[in-house]
């Protein structure tokens, strides 16, 4: 199978809920590495460029007040298609949809504070991974 790296972020919600052991932990007991990890206060600049495909959008503004909030956790994780791994795990956007089992299923019920992110395509992946993360801050194995 295809070995892809995707991109992960918790957001402040999941932060200030102390959910990071748990959100890392789902990926890796899946089976997934995590090969680049740290926690930042995103900028509005940064904000902005990561969601740039969602401007103009009516819920673009509070999206990035929120996200801008509070610190968050980034990491990139490799396993096989884990673009598409990685977003079963996390769930729909919608929590209230999501189902039972995934991250959002299980500790979400708001379209916005969903706890975590995740890339939808490798496109996106290796898009957002480098607004975040330099090439010697993603561990080769
Ligand atoms: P996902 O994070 O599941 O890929 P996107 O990329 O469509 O979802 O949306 C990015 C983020 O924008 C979501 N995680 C959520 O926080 C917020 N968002 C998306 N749609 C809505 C909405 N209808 N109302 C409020 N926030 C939304």
């Amino acid at each position: 199978m295809e070995i892809e790296r995707t991109f992960v972020y918790i957001k402040p919600d999941g932060v200030k809920r102390r959910l990071i052991g748990e959100v890392i932990s789902r990926f890796e007991k899946k089976g997934l590495n995590l090969i680049g990890l740290k926690m930042i206060r995103m900028s509005r600049k940064t904000a902005e460029e990561l969601y740039k495909e969602h401007i103009g959008k009516d819920f673009y503004e509070p999206l990035v007040k929120f996200i801008t909030s509070g610190p968050v956790v980034l990491m990139v994780l490799e396993g096989p298609r884990a673009v598409e791994a990685v977003r079963q795990i996390v769930g729909d956007t919608d929590a209230v949809k999501a189902i039972p089992g995934s991250i959002r299923g299980d500790f979400a019920l708001s379209v916005r504070e969903n706890v975590v992110h995740a890339s939808d395509s490798l496109e996106s992946a290796e898009r957002e991974m480098r607004i975040f993360f330099e090439d010697d801050e993603i561990i080769q194995n």
